[in-house]
């Protein structure tokens, strides 16, 4: 792994009422080991305490995680309070969004549309979102570790 001149912040929590918590684990370890500094506000996390973690931390990245079907209740509005907090960050969404999903194209754009930058199901290899971020923040890498991002 290449070592990082600067460590760039991500902020990753489970949205709402959610107490899914070994996904997020999982992506904390990939992303701390991919060079980032991550901030884990673990599960249940409000969408306030997303945008004032994001603030406090001056993270590029807000990853929001969501297993328990009501991913689109729970994001309602969360842009706008990332907003209305001042957050500038890339924001991605990922888990299981919608209950007895059959398409998750039309979940991606849903998702899309209600302002997240990227959207990930739950068969998601964090190496893909680790890559796509690296993409997304313009951070180099080295050949052996790009992967392929499908999204
Ligand atoms: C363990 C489990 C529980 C445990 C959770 C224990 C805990 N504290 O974590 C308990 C028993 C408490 C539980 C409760 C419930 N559960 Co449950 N649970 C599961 C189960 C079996 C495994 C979840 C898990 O740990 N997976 C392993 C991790 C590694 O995978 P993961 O969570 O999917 O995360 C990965 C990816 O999704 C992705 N990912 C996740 N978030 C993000 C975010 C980003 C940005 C990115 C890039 C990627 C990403 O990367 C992660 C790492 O690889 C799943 C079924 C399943 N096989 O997934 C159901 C499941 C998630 N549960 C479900 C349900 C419905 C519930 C309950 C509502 C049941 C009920 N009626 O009470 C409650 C909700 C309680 C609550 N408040 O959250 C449903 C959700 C249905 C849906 N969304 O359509 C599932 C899918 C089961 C099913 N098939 O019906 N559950």
């Amino acid at each position: 792994m290449v070592p990082h001149t600067m460590s760039r912040t991500v902020v990753l929590g489970v949205i709402g009422s959610d107490a899914h918590v070994v996904g997020i684990t999982i992506l904390e370890q990939a992303f701390s080991a991919a060079g980032f500094d991550v901030i884990n506000l673990g599960v249940q996390t409000s969408q306030e305490e997303f945008a004032e973690a994001a603030i406090a931390h001056d993270a590029e990245a807000v990853l929001v995680s969501s297993l328990y079907g009501h991913a689109e209740q729970d994001c309602r509005g969360f842009h706008d309070v990332l907003e209305g907090a001042g957050v500038d960050a890339v924001t991605y969404i990922g888990g299981n969004l919608a209950v007895g999903q059959n398409d998750f194209e039309e979940t991606r754009e849903q998702f899309e549309g209600m302002g997240f930058d990227r959207v990930f199901d739950s068969e998601t290899d964090p190496e893909e979102a680790i890559a796509a971020l690296r993409r997304d923040l313009q951070i180099a890498t080295t050949e052996s570790e790009r992967v392929t991002v499908n999204t």
